[in-house]
């Protein structure tokens, strides 16, 4: 058995993005490429060395090999036990449980989440610090700066230990332990949601959907639906996990949920749906023949958390990401809680529920969490669903309506413009940006804007200041406009267009989103000049 200190250069790769390093598999099967990246992170995570590391990922192509890697790198690099899940495989909200309930130093997921899988595809590394959350924004840099000096990576040559069988080993010093993926995320999650009630709903004859998307969720859905709330089998499609998704784009929503969709649309359809991306930490929401936005979600699991046992005692507050509608706002207003407003990516959360200053938060992206783990939770979601459609007793469209009625509605809608020329996506942004200036004061129809400016964060808990994180053309309560690119695509560069429009007046509350946005897509169009430079005739994907 011996340690090896194999050299490599410097690591050429970019920055990671909104959501850890996300590259094409080839770039990672790169001799020294994924290597560079992980010594990266041993090299400026020191609790790590004799400390305890969490690993799993998502079941994409390439995933058990960049385990072993990983394992043996760890044993290399002083790291006194690694918590694996078996076959290298845990969601992101179940690393992020394993990691809080072991107290472990850290952890290393391997997935890119939402983007396609198999040996085309795409790979990815995140690393979750010792709260279970996604490194700070800090953290990210002193990886990012160890990448830019390093000059060797250090691994162990010896064989790996049976990672399929639960139970514990060692490879060279290092204590393996291979845990069960789901255990440590049910048992959190059951602490959270009334398992009788929603037994009883499923045994009055409610019937669900899960869709897994060939990706990680299947298992997880398997336990937490079939085996703990006695639904039928029938109600998981998708739910082997499959190196290439199966074929499939792991991306819960209309457009790439299409089979789950139609069922929710067709006769005879199940009272719900849901499916959930790659790594399991996003949720869609369907009703029959409703697909609830993501930002409303946020909002109506805040209204009705009361009803849950984990939230009954009340939530200390709110936080969404910029571009998530206002819904979520209205709720904090008439509940008197605080709201706070962070920039896109799960890890801006992380400081307001360390402090204790927020319960819930989501994002527009099918994203939405609570404090019970530091990352977005797909099945989380779906279970505080089916928790208050249990107590309530009432369609996913009466609660919805309800909501739009009691709180009005925030039409909202995002429109992504997929692997753009990164020239011209760079020139579309600054067209707006230099319009920003003049435009408040000016109208939209009938809307007036009030302001226009680049969002900016300043974290309430730490004062670290976030800049660049979005363009945004606001027309005070009533509509919104933002703009920014995407930062975790592996193709040119994406543009996110996000439109929102306030109506209170439950009369007015029936139109197609679509619709009632054009004047602002319009708008937007006109300034950033997106289609005609890039000679589309509209966005890539509409939710
Ligand atoms: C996207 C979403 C963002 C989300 C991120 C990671 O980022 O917009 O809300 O946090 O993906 O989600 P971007 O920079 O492409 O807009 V996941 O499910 O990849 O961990
Ligand atoms: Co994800």
């Amino acid at each position: 058995m011996s340690i090896q200190d194999i050299a490599i250069k410097p690591f050429a790769g970019q920055k990671p993005g909104t959501s850890g390093l996300r590259k094409k598999v080839r770039e990672f099967q790169q001799p020294g490429y994924l290597e560079a990246f992980v010594q990266a992170i041993f090299d400026s995570q020191p609790a790590l060395q004799g400390g305890s590391l969490v690993l799993g990922g998502d079941g994409r192509f390439f995933n058990r090999e960049a385990a072993g890697i990983i394992l043996r790198m760890a044993a290399a690099n002083g790291v006194a036990r690694c918590i694996i899940g078996s076959g290298a495989l845990l969601s992101t909200p179940a690393a992020s449980a394993v990691i809080r309930a072991h107290k472990a130093q850290g952890g290393i997921i391997l997935s890119a989440s939402h983007n396609p899988g198999g040996p085309d595809g795409d790979f990815g590394v995140k690393f979750n610090s010792s709260n279970g959350g996604p490194a700070a924004e800090g953290v990210t840099e002193a990886i990012y700066q160890a990448t830019q000096k390093i000059s060797h990576y250090r691994i162990l040559d010896w064989p790996l230990p049976d990672l399929d069988r639960v139970g514990e080993t060692s490879l060279g010093s290092m204590r393996v332990s291979v845990i069960d993926p789901v255990h440590d995320h049910a048992q959190v999650l059951q602490n959270l949601f009334d398992f009788d009630a929603m037994h009883a709903l499923l045994k009055g004859g409610f019937r669900i959907a899960f869709d897994g998307m060939h990706a990680i969720t299947g298992p997880y859905a398997r336990r937490l639906l079939v085996e703990l709330l006695g639904a039928p089998e029938s109600s998981l499609l998708n739910c082997t996990p499959l190196p290439d998704f199966g074929g499939g784009h792991p991306d819960p929503n209309p457009a790439h949920a299409e089979e789950l969709t139609a069922l929710l649309n067709g006769r005879d359809a199940p009272d719900f749906g849901a499916a959930s991306d790659g790594d399991g930490d996003r949720n869609m929401i369907l009703g029959r023949n409703l697909a609830v936005s993501p930002s409303d979600s946020l909002a109506i699991l805040a209204a009705n958390a009361h009803l849950v046992p984990g939230y009954k005692n009340g939530l200390a507050g709110i936080a969404r990401s910029m571009p998530t509608s206002r819904a979520a706002d209205a709720v904090a207003a008439k509940l008197g809680l605080p709201c706070y407003e962070t920039p896109t990516g799960w890890k801006f959360f992380g400081n307001l529920l360390d402090a204790g200053r927020i319960t819930l938060c989501g994002e527009e992206s099918y994203g939405t969490g609570s404090d019970h783990v530091r990352e977005k939770d797909g099945l989380w979601a779906v279970l505080f669903w089916l928790n208050i459609l249990a107590v309530r007793k009432q369609s996913v469209t009466e609660i919805v309506q309800q909501h739009w009625r009691q709180f009005g509605r925030h039409y909202y809608s995002r429109h992504d413009y997929e692997a753009v020329q990164s020239d011209i996506a760079a020139d579309c942004m600054a067209n707006l940006t230099k319009a920003l200036p003049g435009l408040p004061g000016q109208k939209i129809g009938t809307l007036a804007i009030t302001a226009a400016d680049e969002f900016s964060y300043t974290d309430p808990v730490d004062g670290s200041i976030s800049r660049n994180q979005g363009l945004r053309i606001i027309c005070g309560d009533q509509a919104r406009i933002i703009a920014r690119l995407s930062g975790t695509g592996t193709e040119g560069a994406t543009v996110r267009l996000y439109f929102e429009a306030y109506e209170p007046d439950p009369a007015g509350q029936q139109d197609d989103p679509q619709q009632r946005l054009a004047p602002l897509i319009d708008f937007a169009e006109s300034l950033l000049g997106l289609r005609r430079q890039s000679g589309r005739s509209g966005p890539d994907v509409i939710t």
